[in-house]
């Protein structure tokens, strides 16, 4: 059974620790040779170029990289003082093991003896329950060449389909629908397509705090008159420089795509020779659409009509467009329909595969796009290939020299792996980078399944709090501690560098995963010896697949400034915009644009449900949960850098003001948000940015102040995802809890 240690610095995140480290610690040393090594942020999809300071084996600041084209030496405050992190006290410096006799409920071990624990675990484990009984999780954070090494190490070694990441909770919603819509799974476009865009369409993305460099090209396309539509339940900081801005009810956007691509067919603003040539499904959709009047969705968007007319007008009328969106629309138990609804309306435009005409995803963590592209989800060899298609398992099992019969099928996805270790089936888990006891959705129950585990092993930089359930915990690798690559948000890869060595007995994380893989006597395609030579395997792995890497090279990336897949040989250049009907892909097809057999897009019809849990008489608000600029998913990064704590040093309820004096609050006032699943208990910040019938919290906090006790595990049917954006809550006055009292009075 896990103990929860106490001792932490980080249980009670927002005072102490956090201050008390500077960069003190280079004052020390003697003043070295300085370098700049060229790399990209840890954070964010966008992947900001930046140049890391380098003295002594640490890294002590940065310079901008102005040459790097996405973000030309702009970097948000995240970026900005990311270095600080790698000097925190609480990096880990050895391998620990759970020790109940210990203060902080853990001593530390010799790699070897934790390494020698975990393989006998995992024999243990696979030889009594069978080898599924263990689980893999791995994360967006990871390089594209750790990615596919954790997705090798499930199937190939482990001989588990169970592997899955922490993406999961993040794009798939979009990914799926991408996959559905135009048979591949990436933006569609550069970013400097944005910029002459006529009309700039975001729905659900909070750009200027999560996508801040995305801001810059927004607000140039408006200077360039491009009119910018923002739907959000929030004014949030693009949202107020907007030129029209529909504050949708938390969960319905379907309904408004629907009702914007009826006005569409209403009006005549189509684009009769894209659709009849390029795509199939209109009339069905058409049809579906059909009763999506402007009253009726208004009506369950709570957008005003007039709003909704103009809306359709602007991005009907338009001649080229770009639109956007995130989490906003995705994080819900209908994110792939909502994500569908959206891609109908671009098609219906015909304003897809051209200059200034285009759709993307904004992916998430730094390499939300590459996680999700090389074989550690669980229905996904690399490549982007489908672990259930004979080729594609015949292809990748000739690439590791084995037979596709000892390929497993296809797996679950990680909250499902959950429910597996509760019924029993699961015995073991491997976790790299994910932390899911924060960032999943009724995260308690979270807890408790990792505490029934008969293994639970974790490879982290930090003390996460998921590493502190688990029996044998590893200490990994910084993202500038190691080098590989990573696919932008834009879909262009480029390359991570290194800037120093692993402190202490920390180690490259995938020389962790290959260690277990040859001391559980299972070495054989385990013996790379640099992220190069993983990569190497990578682009064969991945030729001839949608995703194909095949023609990218460490140099190429470096002489071009990345590279864009589709990028099939060493002489391509890679292929920023996707579906341009003369790109090499379509003409060696010979078919249109499209990732289908018939060079087609499809339409798809995208019916509306309401969220899983709706409003009712004991909980009658909605919550919606997400982000803030100076913190960064589950915080055990930016929770740990003194002025992005300074920043935004606790969550808080967002309220407007109508429904605050209602309860009778007031700015800095305490309350507990209270759902069928659990409570948290904040502080509230009044604001008018936000509709009277809806909270917002970020989810940034650990413990007591996660407000994933509160979110509902209800799950998109298709992608997965969990529905973060809408559950049913009340608000009541509360006093500020017990465990912040004692802990204010200690100090
Ligand atoms: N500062 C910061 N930046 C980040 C991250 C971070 O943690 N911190 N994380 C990165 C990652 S992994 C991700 S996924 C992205 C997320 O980036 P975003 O998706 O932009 O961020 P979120 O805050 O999750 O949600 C976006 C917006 O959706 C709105 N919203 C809520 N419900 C609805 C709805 O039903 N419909 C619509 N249309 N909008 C709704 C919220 O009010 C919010 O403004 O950010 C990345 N960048
Ligand atoms: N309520 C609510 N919950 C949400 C969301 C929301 O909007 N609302 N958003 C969801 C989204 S979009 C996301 S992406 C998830 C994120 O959820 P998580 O994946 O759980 O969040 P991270 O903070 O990225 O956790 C990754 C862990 O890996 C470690 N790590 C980071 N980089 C590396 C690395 O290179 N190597 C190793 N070994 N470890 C590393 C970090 O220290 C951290 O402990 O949260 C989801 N949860
Ligand atoms: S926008 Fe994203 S990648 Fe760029 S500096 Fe900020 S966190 Fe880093
Ligand atoms: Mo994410």
């Amino acid at each position: 059974m896990a103990v929860e240690p106490k001792s932490l610095p980080d249980t009670i995140d927002r005072f102490g620790p956090h201050r008390a480290y500077s960069t003190g610690a280079f004052l020390q040393t003697a003043a070295g040779d300085e370098k700049l090594v060229k790399t990209h942020c840890c954070f964010c999809g966008q992947q900001c170029g930046i140049q890391l300071k380098v003295r002594d084996n640490a890294v002590i600041g940065f310079e901008p990289w102005e040459e790097f084209p996405f973000n030309r030496g702009m970097l948000c405050p995240k970026g900005v003082k990311r270095y600080l992190q790698g000097s925190h006290p609480d990096r880990l410096l050895h391998s620990y093991e759970r020790d109940s006799m210990t203060a902080s409920g853990f001593k530390s071990i010799p790699y070897d003896t934790a390494l020698g624990r975990t393989a006998a675990e995992i024999a243990r484990i696979q030889s009594k329950y069978g080898p599924q009984a263990f689980a893999v999780f791995g994360g967006a954070s990871l390089t594209t060449e750790k990615a596919y090494l954790m997705g090798k190490f499930a199937r190939m070694c482990l001989k588990t389909p169970y592997i899955d990441y922490n993406g999961r909770l993040c794009m798939v919603s979009a990914a799926a629908a991408n996959k559905k819509s135009f048979g591949v799974d990436r933006a569609a476009n550069p970013w400097s397509d944005i910029l002459k865009a006529e009309v700039v369409w975001i729905s659900g993305a909070n750009i200027a705090e999560c996508a801040p460099i995305t801001t810059n090209y927004v607000w140039q396309a408006r200077e360039n008159g491009a009119k910018v539509i923002v739907v959000d339940p929030r004014i949030t900081p693009i949202a107020r420089t907007c030129d029209l801005f529909l504050p949708v009810k938390p969960g319905r956007d379907i309904a408004l795509f629907n009702g914007v691509l009826n006005l569409m067919i209403e009006n005549d603003w189509l684009d009769h020779d894209f659709i009849e040539t390029h795509t199939n499904g209109f009339d069905k959709v058409a049809e579906h659409v059909h009763s999506w009047t402007p009253r009726k969705t208004a009506e369950v968007t709570g957008i005003a009509e007039k709003s909704i007319r103009q809306a359709a007008e602007w991005w009907g009328k338009a001649g080229t467009s770009f639109l956007m969106h995130a989490r906003g629309i995705e994080h819900s138990t209908h994110g792939v329909q909502n994500c569908m609804g959206a891609i109908n309306m671009v098609l219906a435009s015909g304003r897809i595969g051209r200059e200034n005409c285009g759709y993307a995803t904004i992916t998430g963590q730094g390499n939300g796009q590459g996680g999700r592209e090389h074989g550690q989800k669980a229905d996904q060899l690399p490549g982007g290939r489908d672990i259930a298609n004979p080729e594609h398992r015949a292809h990748v099992a000739k690439v590791w020299g084995i037979e596709p019969e000892e390929l497993p099928g296809v797996g679950v996805d990680c909250y499902e792996v959950f429910r597996k270790i509760e019924s029993g089936e699961i015995k073991g888990l491997l976790s790299m980078c994910f932390n899911p006891k924060v960032s999943l959705p009724d995260n308690s129950y979270i807890g408790r399944m990792l505490d029934k585990l008969e293994f639970f092993g974790c490879v982290d930089f930090f003390m996460s709090e998921t590493a502190r359930h688990a029996d044998v915990v590893f200490p990994g690798s910084l993202q500038e501690e190691d080098e590989g690559v990573v696919a932008t948000a834009e879909g262009r890869v480029v390359k991570i560098n290194k800037a120093v060595d692993c402190p202490g007995e920390a180690m490259q994380d995938w020389r962790i995963i290959q260690d277990i893989a040859n001391r559980l006597g299972r070495g054989r395609g385990f013996q790379f010896q640099s992220p190069r030579e993983i990569f190497e395997e990578l682009r064969v792995a991945s030729a001839g697949g949608v995703v194909d890497y095949a023609g990218i090279t460490y140099e190429k990336i470096e002489k071009q400034m990345g590279v864009f897949w589709p990028c099939p040989t060493e002489e391509h250049p890679g292929t920023p915009r996707l579906f341009e009907p003369q790109s090499w892909n379509v003409v060696a097809r010979g078919a249109g644009p499209f990732y289908f057999p018939d060079g087609k897009a499809r339409f798809n019809v995208a019916p509306y449900t309401p969220p899983a849990e709706d409003v009712d008489e004991d909980y009658p608000l909605m919550l919606t949960t997400g982000r803030v600029v100076s913190q960064y998913l589950s915080g055990t990064q930016t929770r740990r850098i003194g002025p992005l704590v300074d920043q935004y040093p606790e969550p808080m309820i967002e309220m407007h003001p109508k429904l605050a004096k209602e309860m009778s609050l007031v700015d800095g006032d305490w309350a507990t948000v209270e759902s069928r699943r659990g409570d948290c208990t904040l502080r509230v910040q009044v604001v008018t940015t936000i509709r009277p019938d809806t909270v917002f919290v970020p989810y940034h906090w650990a413990g007591k102040r996660s407000i994933n006790q509160v979110t509902i595990a209800a799950q998109d049917p298709i992608s997965k995802i969990p529905e973060y954006k809408v559950c049913a809550v009340r608000v009541k006055k509360a006093v500020e809890p017990e465990y912040l009292r004692q802990y204010e009075s200690q100090q």
